[in-house]
């Protein structure tokens, strides 16, 4: 395997990997798998992330990306054959509406998630949630008075998605980028998990061309996984070296943050955990971090800059 193969740590019911899954199948790429708990300890992951929380993560070599607005734009860089993430005319608009609509929906989507199936929540797991990801309970009994505002949210999203697609196959054009992957997912998350009954709840026709632009992007598939442990994941980090970065200025911080200085990055919605490091370049969408682990050694760990605070330590 080259040290350039993407691995993913992800699990299966998180609907931000599924976007990255389908990310590589809409590029048709060759990937390795490396399922992790749905909730923490991680012991193999964290040591490669600084301490970064959330899934899922994807890890080229040395090079660790935490977040899907800094995954997908990262697969473009380094994979740039084949069908486009940002195809022409999507460009800046997909980021920017990809990451609105996954802010304002996930809130609503997860009140209307727990409202079928919160009783199937195990209590650690909800735990987890409350204490170390979002900071609100979201057992079922806690979101339910809310529960007709986020049915009413979820669906006017869905009712304008639903004009976009309906006047063209993808939110773009003809060909699907990172926002039809990003509005997609936390659709999937409610059709994948709550009974069928969920369509008629969220405003969703059964002849509706919501429901083709959702076939097509399933169709896109995942790409051409190869399962792999998470043990193995980390002996390709501790061989491989960070790659030299090329794409940024070292010193392009709009906020004039020097490379070389000690800087923290931290999630500014949820799983709010500081990840320390040394600035190794940022510019207006991403910033790269040095951190160095005992046993993996030197890492890159990249961040999105929408989303996250990068402060002087
Ligand atoms: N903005 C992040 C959000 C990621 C996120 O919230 N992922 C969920 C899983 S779908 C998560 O991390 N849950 C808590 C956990 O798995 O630790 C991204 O785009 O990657």
């Amino acid at each position: 395997m080259s040290t350039a193969t993407p691995i993913l740590h992800h699990y299966a019911f998180s609907t931000f990997s599924e976007k990255v899954r389908a990310a590589l199948g809409l590029k048709g790429l060759a990937w390795r798998s490396v399922d992790i708990p749905g909730l923490p300890p991680r012991p193999l992951l964290s040591p490669l992330t600084g301490g970064y929380r959330r899934a899922p993560v994807l890890q080229v070599g040395a090079d660790i990306y935490c977040d899907t607005n800094i995954i997908l734009p990262a697969l473009q860089r380094l994979f740039p054959q084949g069908p486009s993430l940002f195809p022409k005319g999507s460009e800046g608009v997909a980021q920017g509406l990809g990451f609105a609509w996954e802010r304002q929906m996930w809130i609503p989507t997860i009140g209307v998630l727990v409202h079928y199936i919160g009783e199937h929540i195990p209590p650690e797991f909800l735990k987890d949630r409350k204490e170390g990801y979002l900071m609100v309970d979201i057992s079922k009994d806690a979101m339910a008075p809310q529960f007709a505002q986020h049915v009413q949210f979820v669906r006017a999203q869905i009712a304008w998605l639903t004009q976009a697609v309906t006047a063209r196959p993808f939110l773009f054009g003809d060909a699907p980028c990172s926002a039809d992957l990003a509005c997609w997912q936390t659709i999937f998350l409610l059709r994948k998990n709550c009974p069928p009954e969920v369509d008629a709840l969220l405003g969703i026709a059964p002849n509706s061309p919501l429901v083709a632009w959702y076939d097509r992007i399933v169709a896109l598939g995942h790409g051409t996984p190869t399962e792999m442990t998470s043990e193995e994941a980390f002996a390709v980090a501790a061989a491989a070296t960070p790659a030299a970065v090329t794409h940024l200025d070292p010193n392009g911080d709009p906020g004039g943050l020097k490379a070389g200085s000690a800087v923290v990055v931290t999630p500014d919605d949820n799983a709010r955990v500081p990840v320390r490091g040394t600035l190794v370049a940022t510019g207006a969408d991403e910033v790269i971090v040095a951190i160095q682990d005992e046993k993996a050694g030197a890492l890159h760990v990249h961040f999105p800059r929408l989303g996250f605070d990068v402060l002087a330590a």
